[in-house]
């Protein structure tokens, strides 16, 4: 199919056009989401700019992050029945960050309305508040965006591979991806890291920029195939299925609450262990510092009781050394008495004489 014909398919299709009509269905929306930076807005930037061939424009507020449009799920229109909506980047993958996530890919949280990364209960007091504002006749896909200038890390390949399996249960799609940056990485190496996840469609651009946004052949082509895909997709689904979306709302919300009621047990249980090991932790410490000081004191008694023996044993020999003294100057003076009368005998003897 050449571009224009690609762009002819796109441009008509329309959910009233499918075999067995609409099915409650008006538009698609697809649903970006994905890490910060990571190129969602400059893509709605790129659909845009391919869609309308026109001059290049900074539609969807690229590289402004967290700071400026991107904490709004803002939807940029492609064509009257393609929508795109740019939800807000995740800062890390966490628990919390994936409960926002699902609310935003569930379309459960109001197009236009600022989404806050909310701890406990806040995001399903928010999905509830929210219910007046949603649309149930959106068409959701979910689209994946990544950089491939990113390797994913081992230790983050188990979680990424639930936040895409989670939006699959969700949304009954499996998340498209679409790599971004691709001359600045490794893309054989991201790519097949997302095929080990269980992803089969796998798109790879170099996002039109504001500093790059020289039109070429293969990246208009590409963002046309990516639409087209985006419309098979959709055409399919409402196609072979019989669809309620009214109903596929309400179980999207209860999927996302049942999530959120999960997250907060799980999150609790965690501090509970932790608050656990905290004090086993601290009885450790002090039953250490206990033992320490009992050791302290039996080396402290030791001392003292080595002093006392050797103490004793000092007194001990001083009056050994003065008994003996004393013995000494009493023999010597029996000594002394016993010459006294030895001579006097001798005296009496020689006068008898
Ligand atoms: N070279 C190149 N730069 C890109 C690409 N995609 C995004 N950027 C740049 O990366 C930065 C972040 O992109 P942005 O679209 O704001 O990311 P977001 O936070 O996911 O919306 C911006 O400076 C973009 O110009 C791409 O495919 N190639
Ligand atoms: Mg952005």
């Amino acid at each position: 199919m050449d571009m224009d014909e690609l762009k002819r398919v796109i441009n008509n299709f329309s959910f009233d056009r499918l075999k067995n009509g609409n099915q409650g269905f008006n538009q698609i929306l697809i649903q970006l989401f994905g890490m910060l930076g990571h190129g969602k807005s400059s893509f709605i930037n790129t659909c845009i700019y391919v869609w309308q061939d026109g001059e290049y424009q900074n539609w969807a507020k690229a590289n402004e992050g967290d700071g400026g449009h991107t904490i709004h799920r803002i939807p940029h229109k492609i064509t009257s029945n393609i929508m795109v909506v740019d939800n807000r980047g995740l800062p890390t993958l966490n628990a919390y960050g994936s409960g926002e996530i699902f609310a935003q890919l569930g379309n459960l949280l109001p197009l236009e309305g600022k989404v806050d990364f909310s701890k406990g209960f806040t995001l399903a007091e928010t999905i509830v508040k929210a219910e007046k504002f949603v649309k149930t006749s959106d068409f959701i896909v979910p689209v994946f965006v990544h950089s491939v200038k990113h390797i994913i890390p081992p230790e983050e390949m188990n979680e990424l591979k639930s936040v895409l399996h989670t939006a699959r249960d969700l949304t009954g799609i499996y998340p498209i991806v679409v790599l971004t940056h691709k001359n600045y990485g490794n893309l054989t190496s991201v790519e097949s890291s997302f095929r080990d996840m269980g992803i089969e469609r796998i798109f790879a651009f170099e996002n039109y920029t504001q500093e790059d946004h020289f039109k070429t052949r293969g990246r208009h082509e590409e963002v046309l195939k990516f639409l087209q895909e985006v419309i098979k997709d959709a055409q399919f689904r409402v196609e072979h299925q019989t669809r309620n979306p009214v109903k596929e709302m309400h179980n999207r919300k209860q999927f996302v609450l049942n999530y959120v009621h999960q997250r907060e047990k799980k999150m609790e249980q965690e501090n509970l262990e932790k608050r656990k090991a905290f004090e086993k932790a601290m009885k450790e410490k002090q039953l250490k510092r206990q033992e320490e000081e009992l050791e302290r004191e039996r080396e402290r008694r030791k001392e003292a009781g080595e002093a006392e023996l050797r103490k004793r044993r000092e007194e001990l020999e001083r009056q050994r050394s003065a008994d003996q003294a004393r013995y000494e100057v009493d023999i010597q003076a029996q000594q002394a008495a016993n010459a006294k009368k030895g001579k006097k005998f001798l005296g009496l003897f020689g006068k008898k004489k």
